[in-house]
């Protein structure tokens, strides 16, 4: 049987929810601000064996932060999920 390996994400396999994203997500505030900052997204990021974390959690960040304040609170995850899904392959699904 040919079944595509997914190699992005072979650590979530599966489908996440949206809830179990930022469940996920949460785990790496290290500083407990309730936001996440390039550093702690590129953290996230490396779990899931994203290649280039660095790079593409600034792309993440620059992408989803709708205030410019360089973190990534709860309103605006709804960006990161989207820039998740489009470069970083991970299938989150709305509920
Ligand atoms: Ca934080
Ligand atoms: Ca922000």
């Amino acid at each position: 049987m040919a079944i595509r390996n997914q190699m992005a994400t072979r650590s979530l396999d599966g489908d996440m929810t949206v809830d179990e994203f930022k469940e996920w997500l949460r785990r790496f505030d290290v500083n407990h601000d309730g936001r996440i900052n390039r550093e702690e997204l590129r953290c996230a990021m490396r779990t899931i064996r994203t290649r280039f974390s660095g790079y593409k959690s600034k792309r993440g960040i620059d992408y989803a932060d709708a205030n410019g304040d360089g973190c990534i609170d709860d309103s605006e995850v709804d960006g990161l999920i989207d820039y998740a899904q489009k470069s970083l392959g991970l299938r989150i699904v709305a509920y």
